[in-house]
């Protein structure tokens, strides 16, 4: 089966020796529940802002105009609503320009053309991706069956089915706090509708377009962080140099730092961007609820998710451990067939303010 990856998809050697790093050293997540935001205020805020600004520019002009940020008091305000739910930030609406300038070193055609997208909604973003621990509480409660023989991995150069892994023997050590991995499409969505039957709201994933704006959080810059590749084992967990290390992965492209993390990192290993999340790029390709469409021509521009083209084909993003720079830059697409479970591949959710 084709799927379209990073650079490291197809020259990989595998078998599943683990390599313990990175797995200690990080407190897990605490998990009280906390009040949800001042939703009457903060969309009533949202709403005068957004009417000031009068309507979207799509015109080419438009394209240059900076990021907009329409900040309201309950803005980076985060919040639980169970026990066993994610911590969830309040992101502002605003608006920017999705996708990337022709120059930018690493740019793929099919992150054109540019389009400005006005979110003029605010709604809510786990601070961090879905970890291993919230995923078991998810099938714990549920008896939901992850194992329908969908799990990929890296297997005679080859990314492939290897009927050998699962979101709890990815291949690799993980903990609890680690971002949950094979994982499909299909699954999160089942989390998403689980979460929102449990807490009374209502969890989605999130779109292609609300993910690059949450991603950049204002920035216009390849990487959230600046232009510096090198700069990406400060900021996130990629292809490495210690990466390279392991014997499975010497015919890796890496970035030529080291980030400390094989596998994957703890969702909490790395900094926040500037809306408080963390993880936005690498560690773990994120599922979006978009159909891939090869180019953003008649794509939406209010923050929705593009709901025609190849729908069997999902749209992730944000890179993953497996992936070099290029493939962790905010504007960066990959796609995966909806029903398989790849161990780069998890989930971090949407709440509807
Ligand atoms: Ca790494």
């Amino acid at each position: 089966m084709l799927m379209r990856r990073g650079v490291n998809a197809f020259t990989l050697c595998a078998s599943l020796l683990a390599l313990a790093v990175g797995a200690v050293g990080y407190a897990a997540q605490p998990a009280p529940a906390s009040p949800a935001p001042a939703m009457a205020e903060l969309k009533a805020a949202t709403a005068a802002l957004v009417a000031a600004a009068g309507p979207l520019d799509t015109s080419a002009a438009g394209l240059a105009k900076p990021p907009v940020i329409w900040r309201t008091a309950e803005a980076g305000r985060s919040f639980r609503d169970s026990p066993d739910a994610p911590e969830m930030v309040v992101i502002p609406a605003g608006e920017y320009t999705m996708g990337s300038p022709d120059a930018e070193p690493g740019r793929k055609a099919n992150e054109g053309p540019r389009h400005r997208v006005r979110i003029a909604y605010p709604f809510a973003v786990s601070k961090y991706a879905v970890t291993v621990g919230q995923w078991a509480a998810f099938v714990k409660d549920t008896g939901y069956e992850m194992d329908r023989g969908a799990c990929y991995f890296y297997k005679d150069a080859h990314y492939q089915n290897t009927n050998s892994c699962s979101w709890r023997t990815p291949g690799f050590p993980q903990t609890d706090n680690q971002p949950v991995v094979a994982v499909g499409w299909r699954d999160a969505t089942a989390y998403v509708a689980w979460l929102s039957k449990k807490t009374g709201h209502t969890y989605r994933l999130l779109s292609e377009a609300e993910f690059e704006y949450a991603a950049r959080a204002g920035t216009t810059t390849a990487y959230w962080w600046g232009d510096d590749p090198l700069a990406a084992c400060t900021h996130a967990n990629g292809a490495d140099k210690r990466a390279a290390t392991d014997p499975q992965f010497t015919e890796w492209r890496v970035n030529g730092c080291d980030d400390g993390h094989v596998y994957t990192a703890p969702v909490n290993a790395f900094d926040a961007n500037a809306f408080g999340l963390h993880g936005m790029s690498g560690n773990a390709f994120t599922f979006t609820d978009d159909c891939w469409n090869e180019t953003y021509a008649g794509a939406p521009v209010d923050g929705s998710a593009f709901a025609t083209g190849i729908c069997k084909q999902r749209v992730v993003r944000g890179g993953a451990w497996a992936e070099t720079a290029a493939v962790l830059r905010s504007a960066a697409r990959n796609w995966n067939y909806f029903e398989v479970q790849p161990v780069t591949d998890g989930l971090r959710i949407a709440r509807v303010l």
